[in-house]
């Protein structure tokens, strides 16, 4: 992560000079992404990586995890409501979900919109990413003490390996493919996963962006439509995510998620159920990479 002092706006005045502060994430080799900052509101080096929460001017608090933006209040309602409705509006009576990742919480708050469900367990491996939710990201957060809310604090992957068709529909919420996230994108995951839902299970992972990570996406589809019947990915926007075009890939082992969308009653801000079809429309360039 790098706070650089700019030399735009009007935030503090040294020697003469106006100067500001922005957070940089850095696409390598020649792209980066910036949010003008008012300041860093907590940070700690953590068993499993770097954690920062900083206070931006336009994007409200962002949640950065080894430099690379999570979730931040403007934006983080695209993100978790696509990966959440799009799965369990598909699923027709989604009853037991699974998050792995997410300790932030958006994911399990979209979850238990449902009423269906009656038990949402999420897999963090980063203990200090729930506690750093809960206290500076309240909105995100706000489902986690829910009596339908397990958390569990503990590697995504053994707790797969150790249920056997028990979920109905499990979300790989991970970070980029680095650090803890690595092995949430192999083959070997995916198939834990598998045996870990039940005989009609949806799993949905975040699958990065086409423009930085289109091997990556390539990979996952391939690794999954080894496993399951059913392999779309879906297309979304996320203006404060490296590329803004987003993709998540959805593996099932019955149900298609355009034909068998469900209209379900629920408050958001982004999902509809037009949206929902829609976002399996996908840009050329996307359609290359997971047909490839
Ligand atoms: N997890 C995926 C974030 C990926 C962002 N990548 C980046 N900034 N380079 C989001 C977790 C939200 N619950």
């Amino acid at each position: 992560m790098s706070i650089i002092a700019g030399r735009t706006g009007n935030m503090t005045i040294v020697g003469g000079m106006e100067l500001h502060l922005w957070f940089i994430e850095d696409e390598p080799p020649g792209m980066a992404l910036a949010l003008k900052v008012k300041g860093t509101v907590h940070r700690e080096k953590t068993d499993y990586q770097d954690l920062a929460v900083i206070e931006t001017v336009d994007a409200g608090r962002a949640l950065v995890l080894d430099g690379c933006i999570q979730t931040s209040d403007m934006d983080e309602f695209i993100y978790h409501e696509m990966m959440v409705h799009v799965p369990l509006c598909t699923h027709p009576l989604p009853e037991k979900i699974l998050v792995i990742g997410g300790g932030d919480g958006g994911g399990i708050r979209e979850i238990l919109k449902h009423d269906s469900v009656k038990k949402a367990v999420l897999a963090e491996i980063d203990e200090r990413v729930i506690a750093a939710a809960k206290k500076y990201l309240p909105n995100t957060s706000c489902k986690l003490d829910d009596p339908r809310c397990q958390v569990m604090i503990g590697d995504g992957f053994e707790h797969v390996r150790a249920h056997q068709r028990e979920y109905d529909v499990i979300l790989c919420d991970s970070t980029d493919p680095i650090g803890p996230g690595v092995v949430l994108f192999t083959e070997e995951f995916y198939r834990g996963i598998y045996n870990a839902l039940k005989d009609d299970g949806i799993c949905v992972a975040q699958t990065e962006s086409p423009f930085f990570y289109g091997d990556l996406l390539a990979r996952v589809s391939g690794a999954l439509k080894g496993i399951f019947p059913i392999v779309k990915t879906y297309v979304t926007v996320m203006p404060t995510y490296p590329g803004a075009l987003w993709t998540f890939t959805l593996a099932s082992k019955k149900y298609d998620p355009v034909e068998s969308m469900r209209v379900v009653d629920l408050e958001t801000k982004y999902y509809t159920p037009e949206l929902h079809k829609a976002s399996f429309v996908l840009p050329r360039m996307v359609k290359d990479i997971v047909e490839a």
